[in-house]
């Protein structure tokens, strides 16, 4: 069964963007095309493609033989080692369905992805930088199983005698990723193997991926980006090998680029800022760097202007979302292009609409002028129709016939490529890092002194934002920044959630403005912060 309207997903397959294979299939073929190449390469091992294959056949028995098998859903919190690769692949072949946590998330996110997707298992690591991530999925799993690689349990698992198992259905869900959100807990997003695969067959395209190219995966791997634009699968899938940076700071990512050939890679600006640098003081050789895709947050044209010269590499911008819709410059794009666009979409059959940004909730039919800006909304073979178990949500995320309402506003330039210009959405965008402004908010006003906050971002050089929390004390009480800072830490969130700033404030410094509603109360605040 399909999550898009049957009419939809025939027209999908009849135009050979959906084509029936799973993930675990595919790699059986690169296995065939590739065996003896180097898939993935991590900080002490080094699989060929028939290794990773066998791994990946064997974690599928384990799987099964433990309970976990079609539709089963299991929460991954693995950092940028090999074994990610393998468990993912097994996961796949054995039907079920891997949760996608990044390393940074703590107790309150993964209990929440545990509840939320009804999961049967945890699979994580043991303790990596400087958090013991068994001891926090032990506490949360409680009657659920709870696999470390590392330890026995795992490694019976991984020796598991290969065995024959049933195909999922391509167009079933294959995983769930995460969204950056604005309302609450991040939202689970359900992506199939026909639909992600397109976008990773056509992103390998898109970024020039051969066989002899060399990605590195500087960002955590289970992120979008790095997942598959074109990244560790768009490598894969081109047969080329994917090297696992532990840390994405320029001393470890130049060392792996300069000792493995590295070709290609992806980056967030702030990142790709502290690349360029660093190259400008070490002088390492990053001779074999063709292509550094840029993005996640935007890319000012100063920075991308630097890129190219200080790398000796070409910038290609990416604008994507864990949603779906994924953009990019091309390699032939005219530099004006690549230095000032976000891109253009993947598919020719990305429908992109660009309507009124005054109106949270305005329909596909809302449209602003050409070249005017307005707020995304996009469909398309490759963009969900729903977030998983969110009917509720999904009323107002989605227009009616199915747009996704992105929340990000932008400007379509007559050759199709997009700037994104700005947002409409509560989420604030921490170099890539995305904050759900009421989430944190929610964290705050569960202090006993605290009665009301507002969360917003303001501007930073390095960053492009952080975080903002303005708090509206209890009457009486004041409770101070550091231990406002030290109670949202101790609720269990990820680090970079914890408010960058806070400020206690008498009420909120708006006035004239009566009984005004959180969305109008942030761009107040925001606008305030901007001029500070
Ligand atoms: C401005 N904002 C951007 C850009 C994403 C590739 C690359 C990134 C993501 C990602 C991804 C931006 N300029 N170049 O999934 O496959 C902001 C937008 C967008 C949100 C999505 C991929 N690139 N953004 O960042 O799901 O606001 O995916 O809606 O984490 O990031 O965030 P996320």
């Amino acid at each position: 069964m399909s999550l898009w309207p049957e009419e939809t997903a025939a027209r999908y397959r009849a135009s050979g963007y959906w084509r029936g294979q799973t993930f675990g299939a595919l790699l059986t073929l690169l296995k065939e095309a590739y065996a003896d190449r180097t898939a993935v390469v991590g900080e002490e091992q080094r699989w060929t493609f028939a290794e990773l294959d066998e791994r990946a056949h064997r974690l599928a028995a384990g799987f099964v033989a433990n309970g976990i098998g079609q539709g089963d859903r299991v929460v991954v919190q693995l950092p940028n080692i090999p074994e990610f690769v393998s468990v993912v692949f097994g996961l796949w072949r054995a039907g079920a369905v891997p949760v996608f946590a990044l390393p940074a998330h703590r107790d309150s996110e993964l209990r929440h992805f545990v509840e939320q997707s009804e999961a049967k298992a945890i699979l994580t690591v043991g303790e990596h930088a400087g958090h013991d991530h068994a001891k926090m999925a032990r506490e949360i799993g409680q009657h659920r199983k709870v696999f470390v690689v590392g330890e026995p349990e795992f490694a019976e698992l991984a020796a598991a005698a290969p065995r024959e198992l049933p195909e999922p259905d391509p167009e079933s869900m294959a995983f769930l990723q995460l969204s950056g959100g604005s309302t609450g807990l991040p939202k689970l997003i359900p992506r199939t193997h026909d639909d992600y695969l397109y976008s990773v067959r056509e992103s390998a395209r898109i970024c020039g991926l051969k066989k002899d190219s060399v990605y590195l995966a500087a960002l955590p791997v289970a992120h979008n980006f790095p997942l598959s634009s074109p990244g560790l699968l768009g490598a894969l899938h081109a047969g080329a090998a994917t090297v696992l940076a532990q840390r994405p700071d320029a001393d470890t990512a130049f060392r792996l680029i300069e000792a493995e050939g590295v070709t290609i890679s992806g980056v967030v600006p702030p990142l790709a800022a502290a690349w360029v640098q660093a190259a400008a003081r070490t002088g390492g050789d990053l001779s074999s760097l063709d292509v550094l895709l840029v993005g996640g947050a935007k890319c000012g044209r100063e920075l991308a202007e630097r890129i190219g010269p200080a790398l000796g590499c070409r910038l290609q911008q990416v604008f994507g979302m864990a949603e779906g819709l994924v953009c990019y410059t091309r390699l032939d794009d005219p530099e004006d292009l690549v230095l000032s666009t976000q891109g253009r979409p993947i598919s020719p059959d990305d429908e992109v609409r660009v309507v009124n940004p005054d109106d949270p909730l305005a329909t596909s039919d809302d449209l602003v002028e050409p070249g005017e800006i307005g707020a995304l909304l996009t469909r398309g073979p490759y963009t969900i129709r729903g977030y998983y178990n969110a009917a509720e949500h999904n009323k107002t995320a989605f227009t009616e016939d199915g747009f996704y309402r992105t929340g990000d506003l932008v400007r379509r330039r007559a050759s199709g490529h997009l700037e994104v210009v700005g947002r409409a959405k509560e989420q604030i965008n921490r170099g890539g890092e995305k904050v759900a402004a009421e989430e944190v908010e929610n964290h705050l006003m569960a202090h006993p002194g605290v009665l009301d906050a507002a969360v917003v971002a303001v501007p930073d050089e390095y960053l492009g934002e952080r975080t903002c929390a303005y708090v509206v004390p209890v009457d009486g009480k004041q409770p101070s920044a550091s231990e406002l800072r030290r109670f949202v830490r101790g609720r269990g969130v990820a680090a970079f959630k914890v408010p960058d700033l806070v400020e206690v404030v008498g009420e909120f410094p708006v006035t004239g403005v009566g009984k005004t509603s959180k969305r109008e109360l942030r761009a107040a605040l925001a606008a305030l912060a901007k001029e500070r």
